[in-house]
């Protein structure tokens, strides 16, 4: 019996209601696989933290979940704290402090979700966004000069390292390699306008290309790639985006597979030196907060998204096969998919699925 230590933090908003539907489904699988088990600690971290401490996470809460095998985390975010504080304060803190350098999205359709585009299939829909996640626009580099006087000036500097444009590029190539759809990599890019850190960007590309001879390469930019989501999604397989551009195309991609209550992500540390984080792409709705009606099967691919950087098996296909039964049978899903069912009956019926 393999036994992994979970670090949970539910956050703000919808985090705690969609959290424990992961955790659900997470233990029904360890049930019908019987060799694994997860021991789960749970950390109030985030908005209200942060009212009462003035810190969104304990100020060594990084040593503290240093020790665990993966952390799932639920929402951050409330409309009582900036937004910027509450996510450099947790989010961004834990992906940089852990070198969480890849940000893996999956855009799939699975039948039954609702896609906007009528005319696509399933099989239409299904690419993997490898968004850079510890640097590029969102290093946190800069500053205010002149605060509140009428010469104020932002300053936000991108950081594009060799090192690990390098490594997610790589990561790109393999992962094409890996799923041998059509073996291709999408360069999402800007270089036009960005004449420093996006034409790097392009070298590297160019550079990691040259070690994959056999898998096709295309740079495209960025606002093109936001136009070819909508009118030819099914030529994607790997896209490789910034920080900034990978956080804005997979909302996109989130509305072709039927919303952000499928987004599922992961937070790599590649190399397993640090614990990787997985959450799912959705905020922490505070409007519907506290309602149970939250779709929870966002996180719910994001427990199964753990489960495959820990065990790399191909079992865990069960729990999104479970996820389809009960989306395309119709009868328990919530209201964003035009069900009425709680978030709770949502988790019980992939368990059901799960068992049967
Ligand atoms: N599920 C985590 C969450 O609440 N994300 C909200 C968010 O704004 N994320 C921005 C990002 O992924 O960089």
């Amino acid at each position: 019996m393999k036994r992994f230590k979970i670090a949970v933090i539910p956050g703000d908003g919808i985090g705690n209601e969609v959290t424990a539907e992961g955790i659900k489904v997470l233990d029904a699988f360890a049930a019908y696989k019987g060799n694994i088990g997860f021991d789960y600690e749970f950390f109030p971290w985030g908005c209200e933290y942060y009212l009462k401490t003035g810190n969104m996470m304990e100020e060594d809460g990084l040593k503290t979940l240093e020790k665990f095998d993966a952390i799932l985390l639920g929402a951050v975010g409330d409309p009582s704290v900036p937004d910027h504080i509450s996510l450099h304060g947790l989010l961004i803190k834990i992906r940089q402090g852990f070198n969480q350098s890849i940000n893996l999205r999956p855009v799939k359709l699975l039948p039954g979700a609702p896609c906007p585009l009528k005319d696509k299939k399933p099989e239409d829909i299904d690419f993997v966004v490898i968004r850079e996640n510890v640097e590029g626009e969102y290093s946190g580099v800069g500053g205010i000069r002149f605060p509140d006087r009428p010469e104020e000036t932002a300053i936000q500097t991108s950081v594009f390292t060799r090192k690990n444009t390098e490594k997610i590029m790589d990561y790109a190539f393999k992962l094409a390699q890996k799923r041998n759809k059509f073996n291709k990599v999408t360069n999402v890019t800007k270089s036009n306008a960005l004449n420093y850190s996006m034409v790097f960007w392009d070298k590297i590309f160019q550079e990691v290309a040259g070690n994959y001879e056999e898998i096709t390469t295309e740079t495209t930019h960025v606002d093109a790639v936001s136009m070819y989501f909508i009118q030819k999604p099914e030529a994607y397989d790997v896209l490789v985006a910034s920080n900034l551009f990978g956080d804005i195309i997979t909302d996109l991609g989130a509305a072709l597979q039927g919303g952000l209550g499928f987004a599922a992500s992961g937070n790599l540390n590649i190399e397993k030196e640090y614990p990787s984080m997985f959450e799912p792409v959705h905020g922490s709705a505070p409007d519907i907060k506290d309602k149970g009606i939250a779709n929870p099967m966002a996180m719910i691919w994001t427990a199964k998204m753990m489960l495959d950087f820990l065990l790399e098996d191909s079992d865990t296909e069960a729990i999104i096969k479970a996820i389809t039964e009960v989306l395309v049978e119709g009868k328990t899903l919530t209201p964003d998919l035009k069900g009425n069912a709680k978030t709770s009956e949502v988790g019980d019926a992939v368990c059901e699925k799960l068992k049967s």
